[in-house]
């Protein structure tokens, strides 16, 4: 066994290299090389099996207080290190308080523009007290054209480039839907009058360049009851449209037209201004086609079991798309299906701004 002298030395040693040790690591090597199993403490600890019952008594105090003095030595050594560490820390990294916060997922993200355009024009109906009415994307040759009154083997029928699916077993195919008016037929047959109620939704029609797409949207709205007329259309029509393009002034036009389903036919144009690729909705002295109109045809009436004699109404429709392009301005129609990142942070708005009549459509 050594002697007390020899232990002091081994103390004031390892006391010696627990004050040197100036990070964690080589801290940890002195732990161990003085208390780890086979260190020269943990020996001399060993030793004392091999002793007189008398040498113990001297030895195993000594012993135990020196591993636990350095026990002691080496805990506050460790927090002194670990307190510099952190001291480092701070001195070093800094925040700079004055950079911008980083945008949420929220303030970032974009509502598309078509989006946007369909909450607006269902907050100004509803306003109006249209209800919002949808129906399925793939139809019967009935829903879509029969019972809109397009004559079998019409060539109006032609004129929509239909998308039809393979014949079934009894000769008959079913198509993707050409117009939205198939809803507002379903919608009579399920309920009764009066209705008011717009549906807006995916149409698809075989056609493609820069202001066709195959895919595209409409929207349109219908009012059936015992005494509506067409005064009553053109003052939805233009509520519609003065809350729509924001302006004060906004002037419409009818011109006859033609449609299976209406009886007279009308589209509508409002007065813009064009300026170079602009054009200003409510000023100027040019034209412009926005949508489409007219009385409900008696045979579609009848097709949707209600009494022509007793039920009268309206019918609009426009393509949403093409709203949205004039009130925003954007000139390529294709873009809207392309999913391009860059065009929706352009053109796209945010989702904190939901328009509504009060707070403002578009602001
Ligand atoms: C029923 C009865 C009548 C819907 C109508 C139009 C006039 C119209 C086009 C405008 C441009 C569609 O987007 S577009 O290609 N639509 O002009 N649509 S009246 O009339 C109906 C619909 C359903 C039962």
């Amino acid at each position: 066994m050594a002697d007390i002298q020899d232990l002091s030395k081994l103390e004031a040693d390892i006391v010696a290299a627990i004050v040197a040790a100036n990070d964690e690591a080589t801290l940890d090597a002195v732990r161990v090389a003085a208390l780890g199993k086979k260190g020269s403490v943990s020996d001399l600890m060993k030793s004392l099996g091999g002793m007189s019952a008398e040498e113990r008594q001297t030895a195993g105090p000594a012993l135990n207080g020196l591993k636990d003095r350095l026990t002691e030595a080496l805990a506050a050594r460790k927090s002194a290190l670990t307190e510099a560490a952190l001291e480092a820390r701070l001195a070093h990294e800094k925040i700079d308080v004055t950079l911008p916060v980083r945008e949420s997922a929220i303030e970032a993200g974009r509502i598309h523009p078509l989006s946007q355009v369909l909450d607006e024009v269902i907050s100004i109906f509803a306003d109006m007290g249209f209800a919002y009415e949808q129906g399925p994307d793939i139809e019967s040759d009935h829903y879509n054209f029969t019972a809109l009154n397009f004559p079998e083997a019409h060539p109006a029928r032609e004129m929509h480039d239909t998308f039809y699916f393979e014949p079934r077993a009894d000769g008959s195919r079913l198509l993707l839907r050409t117009h939205t008016s198939p809803v507002q037929v379903r919608t009579m047959e399920k309920g009764k009058p009066p209705f008011r109620f717009i549906c807006p939704g995916r149409t698809y029609r075989s056609d493609s360049d820069q202001t066709h797409t195959p895919q595209f949207h409409q929207i349109e709205g219908l009012v059936i009851d015992e005494t509506t007329h067409m005064g009553h259309l053109k003052w939805v029509l233009e509520e519609f449209l003065r809350a729509f393009f924001e302006v004060e002034g906004v002037e419409l036009r009818m011109r006859p037209s033609f449609f299976p389903f209406t009886e007279p036919s009308m589209e509508v144009d409002v007065r813009c201004a064009r300026l170079g690729n602009e054009i200003r909705i409510g000023e100027g002295d040019d034209w412009l086609e926005i949508l489409g109109c007219g009385m409900v045809h008696p045979n579609v009436l009848k097709a949707a079991g209600l009494d022509p004699e007793k039920y009268q109404g309206f019918a609009f429709g426009m393509g949403l798309d093409r709203i949205a392009m004039l009130k925003y301005g954007i000139p390529d129609l294709r873009a809207f299906f392309e999913s391009d990142l860059r065009w929706l942070r352009h053109y796209g708005f945010s989702a904190l701004d939901v328009p509504s009549l009060a707070g403002g459509l578009s602001s």
